[in-house]
């Protein structure tokens, strides 16, 4: 029935109107109400019913000979049946909590899986494990962990509620914004995606509606691509974006257009901020000639931007890319700093604002987010979580003591990691160090849809189903639209729901009832989207009724009423009455917390700390390698069949002409991209667009080393390094890195 009109369906990456022919997706169509639906579905009949997926329960042979080698990833794997392998794992799992209790097992599972309410596999994962009695937990992203921790120190808010409710929508951008400066970009390149999807893109309207207006953007940023064609490009050495906003400061000070009422009304410690930026703390002012040497951008653009920004309605806006980087608590903090200094935080379309253009939602929705619909994850009772991109030191470090956010803690002794919908594989930094790490445990479990290197990482890998072969709804919480997701198709091969593995994992482990609580999977999903229809009616939402959503396939919403003045407007109209959660109650240009934490690398105040790998060290490594999101798809998902395209892999690595002259290489040449950490294998695009002395590879491909440990796809996380921002977030930090490359 479906094979005329197709269904719709919901995913990261916008919705789709999928085909079906004889129980095979056969096309993925744009959804007809998306003005900018993103080509990233195109590859989905291929890679769902690719040879890669997990055919069936799959158990390493040498995990049962008793061997724990299993980073290498080449070993041989047995197919079982689903009750063999589930006994096995329950199992295993009830060994490792009776010898070394729930605290022994490590069920963070970091990843994006797929969109769909119900079967969010990390959320089957952790009400799993909660029903067993918990499990160590992770916290922060690998998208933004320090300006997770940065922005309550210095806004007194969690960094979602400033992304979506305290800083400027894109429609006051659009309307006041005169100069629009952007560090790191805005793009829609990335806004192609949106956790938990999409209905209708919205970002590159208003990103076009920008460049139709009078108000200039300015791309801060080592390649010319990270904005739209309209913006002027400043090129900035990475890493060093904090000097950069430093002399911007420092030259509004210079040239007496500091708003100083602004700062005595609704910030705290701009004399000690103030003093540093004069030198008076270390000798070193950090004027205009000081910053264009580090960050190579000319001093008489700093000084023509920073009399712009002071002169215009100014919007500071960051990316989350530079805060991916050592120290990436710093251009957060140093950004708002200047933001606070114009003296435009709550005016319309001033201010500060963060991950513009990093995803669809960020700035597009209404501000206030509406309804419910998660599954509910239980309790905790370990009550242990690590910084998520801690993992590595974690599992090669039990016991040891480190430092987060002021916090005094140790690692706990992990035995068994669970993973469900994420791929470390593809996300941690300096994946040889993970390989190493990850021989520690007795046991991995990973569910997955495909053998991705995770996968084959794994002891015990369950086959998942996909989106397209179970019954979910979609929704997220600023895009009016919300889809029944039907099931298109019956599952491939032996694939189960993650919920039905857990169950089955559950029952052997005596919490059947606990964990499904006598639902099933049809009864829950009416569950979760009776608990969004109530959240979303008590916030004066409308929302239809399941069966006619399904009768539907999808429906339009009216979003709740925007408030008539946002919280940062209401702050800066009075701070008395409006104070932010802030220890002080207003913006925290100096924060008493973080000074008492007594980092040596930071006094309290924005500072900007050379890093250890930069264009500006004298290491013999002499590229600067950024490694983001790939274009063709959201992260390492659908790579099965991308990998197959002729040509496709290894990845592409782009570099300047200049770099590329005095190597001898030509674009189209295959290379080697390498450091002290790893090699990877990438063929050379060479182009004007990135500065000299940077390479760029986006991630996204599997890991596949050959037999001398040198990833043959084009895998950047070979090369990163695997270190936390600072002791203040313990964030990853994969934009700090440094490469070279040679022809093969
Ligand atoms: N060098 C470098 N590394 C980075 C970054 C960077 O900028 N540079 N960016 C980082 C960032 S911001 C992020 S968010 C991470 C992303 O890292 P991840 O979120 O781990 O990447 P994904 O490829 O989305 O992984 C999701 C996995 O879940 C699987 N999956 C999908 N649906 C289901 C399901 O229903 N059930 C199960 N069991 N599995 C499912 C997919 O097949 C896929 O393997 O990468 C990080 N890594
Ligand atoms: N198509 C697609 N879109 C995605 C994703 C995807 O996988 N595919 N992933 C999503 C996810 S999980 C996230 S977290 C967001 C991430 O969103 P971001 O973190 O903002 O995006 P990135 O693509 O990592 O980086 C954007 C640009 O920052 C620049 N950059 C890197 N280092 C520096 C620096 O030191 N200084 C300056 N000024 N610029 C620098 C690089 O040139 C890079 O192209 O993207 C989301 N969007
Ligand atoms: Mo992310």
């Amino acid at each position: 029935m479906s094979g005329d009109r197709g269904q719709v369906t919901s995913a990261h990456w916008g919705a789709s109107r999928v085909f079906t022919e004889g129980g095979r997706i056969v096309r993925a169509e744009p959804f007809e109400e998306d003005p900018d639906p993103s080509p990233i579905a195109h590859i989905l009949p291929k890679a769902v019913h690719h040879a890669d997926r997990v055919a069936r329960p799959s158990v390493r042979k040498g995990w049962l000979k008793g061997d724990r080698a299993r980073g290498s990833g080449h070993d041989d794997f047995v197919e079982m049946p689903w009750d063999e392998a589930l006994d096995i794992a329950a199992e295993e799992i009830g060994r490792i909590r009776r010898v070394h209790g729930n605290e022994a097992i490590y069920g963070g599972s970091y990843g994006w899986s797929s969109a769909g309410r119900f079967h969010h596999a990390q959320s089957q994962l952790h009400r799993f494990l909660n029903c067993i009695g918990g499990y160590v937990a992770r916290q922060g992203s690998y998208s933004l962990s320090a300006a997770e921790v940065m922005i309550p120190h210095i806004f007194g808010v969690s960094e979602s509620e400033f992304h979506y409710s305290y800083q400027e929508r894109w429609s006051e951008i659009v309307e006041h914004t005169e100069t629009l400066v952007a560090f790191g970009g805005i793009n829609t390149k990335n806004a192609q995606v949106n956790p938990g999807g999409t209905g209708a893109h919205r970002t590159g309207a208003y990103l076009r509606a920008f460049g139709a207006g009078r108000g200039v953007m300015f791309n801060v940023s080592p390649q010319r691509g990270d904005s739209p064609e309209f913006a002027r490009w400043i090129p900035v050495i990475p890493g060093t974006d904090t000097a950069l906003i430093l002399a911007l400061a420092h030259e509004l000070e210079r040239t007496g257009r500091v708003d100083r009422d602004f700062l005595s009304r609704c910030a705290v410690g701009y004399d000690r901020f103030r003093a540093y930026l004069a030198g008076e703390t270390d000798g070193v002012a950090k004027n205009v000639a000081w910053a264009s040497a580090i960050s190579g951008v000319p001093a008489e653009e700093i000084v023509a931007l920073a009399d712009r920004m002071a002169t215009t309605r100014t919007m500071v806006a960051v990316s989350w890319s530079v805060q991916r980087a050592e120290n990436g608590e710093q251009p957060y903090w140093a950004a708002a700093t200047l933001a606070a200094m114009l003296g435009q935080i709550g005016l319309p379309g001033g201010g500060f604002g963060e991950g513009y253009g990093t995803t669809d939602g960020g700035g597009t929705g209404p501000t206030r987010r509406w309804g419910g619909g998660a599954l509910p994850q239980g309790t905790n009772p370990v009550g242990i979580a690590i910084p998520v991109a801690r993992i590595a030191d974690m599992l090669l470090n039990p016991g040891m003591p480190y430092q987060y956010n002021g916090q005094n803690r140790t690692y706990p002794d992990i035995r068994l990691i669970m993973w469900a919908g994420g791929n470390p594989y593809h996300h941690h930094q300096d994946l040889r160090r993970l390989e190493r790490a990850w021989e520690k445990p007795d046991c991995v479990i990973v569910n997955e849809p495909w053998w991705t290197a995770t996968a084959r990482r794994a002891d015990i890998v369950f086959p998942a189903t996909t989106p397209y072969e179970r019954e979910d709804f979609g929704r997220e919480s600023t895009d009016p639209y919300i889809f029944h997701m039907p099931r298109l198709i019956e599952p491939l091969g032996e694939a189960r729901d993650d919920f039905e593995i857990f169950r089955g994992l559950a029952a052997r482990l005596g919490a059947e009832e606990a964990f499904t609580e006598g639902l099933s999977a049809t009864e829950w999903i009416a569950r979760l989207y009776g608990d969004f229809r109530a959240h979303s009616a008590g916030q004066g939402v409308a929302t239809p009724a399941l069966d006619d959503l399904k009768a539907r396939n999808w429906a339009k919403i009216d979003p709740p009423p925007q408030p008539a003045e946002g919280p940062l407007a209401a702050f800066r109209r009075d701070p008395e009455a409006h104070p932010l959660q802030t220890p002080s109650g207003r913006i925290e240009v100096f924060s008493d917390t973080i000074a008492a934490m007594g980092y040596g690398h930071c006094p309290g105040h924005a500072v900007w700390i050379e890093p250890t790998e930069w264009l500006g060290t004298r290491d013999r490594y002499r590229l600067h390698m950024l490694s983001p999101q790939p274009a063709d798809k959201l992260h390492s998902q659908l790579e099965a069949a991308l990998a197959d395209e002729p040509d496709a892999r290894p990845m592409r690595v782009v570099l300047n002409p200049e770099e590329a002259r005095s190597r001898g290489i030509a674009d189209g040449t295959l290379v080697e991209v390498f450091n002290d950490r790893g090699t990877c294998l990438a063929r050379a695009r060479i182009s004007d667009d990135v500065m000299p002395g940077v390479l760029i590879l986006p991630t996204g491909a599997w890991y596949r080393p050959d037999g001398q440990g040198r990833d043959t796809q084009g895998n950047p996380n070979v090369l990163t390094r695997d270190i936390g921002t600072s002791p203040i977030a313990q964030g990853p930090t994969a934009h700090t890195t440094l490469v070279d490359l040679r022809p093969v």
